[in-house]
């Protein structure tokens, strides 16, 4: 007789989603009828021990084959590690000789999902190392399993991209509290929980206008709509706030500027 897992990928191991759904089917090879012979027995090993045996409510041989179903009262005995299935037939032929057959088969069981990932930003930058604000957008990503790849959101968990090496990279912008999440798949195929950002980061690539209090670092013919320098006043007595205020332009060729009113 064969022996075959099925519903278990091309990869001979058995992960968590697997499990759900693997069985074992084989096809007897006899001549004649081999209407009375039937399976003994089937034995899941792991090295020498007997981990589990099913002796009853064993599939019957149809056509020359069986099929064991998936059923939880077998799989919720196979845990981690390697293991050997071994089919038992019993019964006669055609011309009432005793028959036996065995056949196995070994598989890996790992549904043993990886750890949570791990993140940080590559590079704090600024005034302070540890408030999350910073100009480079590297996200560095730690405790990957070894063979397991891995997925990262920006937009909480709405579009996944798939990792490459140790790290990503955030566009400028905010990012809000759980929008940034990794997770990852090890090698078998079992999915890690997911962590994400627990704080606000923002990632600000642009320079200031400002670099001092004299001076302004700021791009040739830039866009029109772009704010120099917005100053604002308040009027202690009442009325609009720009009553009474004159705003100038020291030392300057002031013809080049204009004081508009904001609509
Ligand atoms: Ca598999
Ligand atoms: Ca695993
Ligand atoms: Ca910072």
């Amino acid at each position: 007789t064969s022996i075959t897992w099925n519903n278990i990928g091309t990869d001979n191991i058995i992960n968590t989603a697997e499990m759900a759904t693997a069985t074992l089917s084989g096809t007897v090879s006899v001549i004649g009828t081999v209407s009375s012979i039937s399976v003994s027995s089937i034995v899941f090993k792991q090295g020498d021990t007997t981990v589990h045996v099913i002796t009853t409510n064993l599939p019957a041989i149809v056509n020359n084959t069986w099929a064991l179903a998936n059923n939880s009262a077998w799989t919720s005995k196979l845990t981690q590690g390697d293991y050997t299935v071994t089919i038992n037939l019993a019964g006669k032929n055609s011309d009432n000789q005793d028959v036996t057959g065995v056949d196995s088969t070994t598989i890996k069981v790992d549904m043993a999902p990886p750890v949570q990932p791990t993140f940080i930003l590559a590079d704090d930058t600024g005034a302070l190392d540890d408030d999350k604000v910073t100009k480079i957008g590297t996200i560095t990503v730690a405790s990957l399993e070894e063979g397991a790849t891995w997925q990262y959101s920006t937009n909480g968990g709405t579009n996944w991209t798939n990792g490459t090496g140790t790290s990503f990279t955030l566009a400028e912008g905010t990012y809000a509290i759980n929008a940034i999440q990794v997770g990852q798949i090890d090698v078998s195929g079992n999915i890690s929980s997911v962590v994400k950002n627990a704080g606000t980061i923002v990632v600000d690539t642009s320079n200031p206008s400002f670099t001092s209090a004299t001076n302004v670092n700021f791009e040739i013919n830039a866009a029109i709509t772009t704010t120099v320098y917005d100053a604002q006043a308040s009027n202690l007595n009442g009325g609009n706030a720009d009553d009474g205020i004159t705003y100038s332009i020291k030392n300057a060729s002031t013809s080049k500027f204009a004081i508009t009113t904001d609509t």
